[in-house]
């Protein structure tokens, strides 16, 4: 009999990028370079540093005025530097002021946030990096920022990586999601899971509640109902979970399902919620859709939509598509007019 012999990475995502009918080579050689990448940053967070200063500000501004910490400038140029190995034309990361050529005449276009969940460095949580592969378009040479411009439908591939008490890999060529966990010893990544498909019928939600007071109508009434648990018009308890870091809550809602949301509220500076939609929000509601999942601004599929800057935000629901539903009924129904519960408005 045969011995069972383990595919690796690049077998798989090559079988995979067959199935979804496209070009393979070089998104699976980017995506094998950011893997050497995330080894990298997983060990170097796992190693205390002499001084411990990780987590600490190093008192530049990233593009989008928040300050950064040492490991998002380690990130980014691990990040940066795996994409340019691979042969990367557009660049935009979290950390870049704006779009980049880094390799003229690439094919593949890179949108990344190198370290998402930053706060939670300096407290030992979960951290990650987030990317989108796009192709690059005609004229991205002249203009990198036409590669960012594309409605998510262009993304080829999206993944994460979380470093956690492992180091995981999630990730999707447009069939179906897998993850893969890193090997400390060998670096290499081994797969953990095949196909994900959210288990659907989740009873769990995430969301900052201390942004309470700033929310819109529709986000209330879910919160509302869900709070209200058996007692309330949904009939069934609902738990909650908050990570800190979206990787880490997405990570979960594709084991066990529920909802995740960064909505819009009105806080200044909050109308379009606080993610970003090319390399945050676009990458991961390209992972929940391959799973069975949807995701949504509360009006739009987020994958239909386009940034017209790069670093534009986006509000953010995703999720179990029963519950993403229920959150985008309730968006579309005018205020004046809202159903009683949640469940009214499901059932029609
Ligand atoms: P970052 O990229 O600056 O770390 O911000 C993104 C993170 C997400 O991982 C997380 O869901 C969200 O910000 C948390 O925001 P808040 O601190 O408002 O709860
Ligand atoms: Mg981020």
């Amino acid at each position: 009999m045969l011995a069972h012999r383990v595919r690796s990475l690049s077998e798989i995502l090559t079988d995979r990028a067959r199935e979804a009918g496209g070009r393979s080579g070089e998104t699976i050689s980017l995506i094998e370079g950011l893997c050497g990448a995330a080894a990298q940053l997983a060990q170097r967070v796992a190693t205390p540093a002499a001084d411990g200063s990780l987590g600490d500000y190093v008192g530049a501004a990233n593009s989008d005025g928040d300050h950064q910490r040492l490991l998002d400038i380690v990130a980014e140029e691990l990040c940066q530097k795996a994409a340019a190995g691979a042969g990367v034309g557009p660049y935009l990361s979290e950390e870049t002021d704006g779009p980049l050529t880094l390799v003229r005449g690439g094919r593949l276009a890179l949108a990344i946030d190198p370290l998402d969940g930053s706060s939670n460095i300096a407290v030992n949580g979960v951290i990650g990096s987030i990317f989108a592969i796009f192709p690059a378009p005609q004229g991205a040479d002249r203009d990198p920022g036409l590669a960012f411009a594309q409605t998510g439908r262009g993304v080829i591939a999206a993944g994460f990586f979380m470093y956690g008490p492992q180091t995981r890999l999630v990730v999707s060529v447009g069939a179906g999601v897998d993850i893969f966990a890193l090997d400390p010893a060998s670096r290499g990544f081994v797969l953990m899971e095949e196909r994900v498909r959210l288990p659907g019928g989740g009873r769990e939600f995430a969301i900052n509640a201390a942004n309470a007071r700033y929310w819109r109508e529709p986000v209330r009434r879910y919160i509302d109902d869900c709070l209200a648990g058996a007692d309330g018009p949904r009939g069934e308890n609902f738990n909650m979970r908050w990570a800190g870091s979206m990787v880490a809550d997405v990570y979960r809602i594709l084991g066990r399902g529920g909802v995740f949301l960064y909505p819009a509220d009105v806080r200044p500076g909050y109308e379009r919620g606080r993610l970003r939609l090319v390399y945050e929000a676009l990458p991961m509601a390209f992972l929940v859709e391959q799973a069975g999942g949807a995701a949504t601004d509360g009006d739009t599929a987020i994958l239909d939509l386009s940034a017209a800057k790069p670093h534009q935000r986006a509000p953010v629901i995703l999720g179990d598509a029963d519950e993403v539903a229920i959150l985008r009924s309730l968006h579309m129904t005018p205020q004046d007019q809202f159903p009683r519960t949640s469940r009214l408005s499901v059932a029609g």
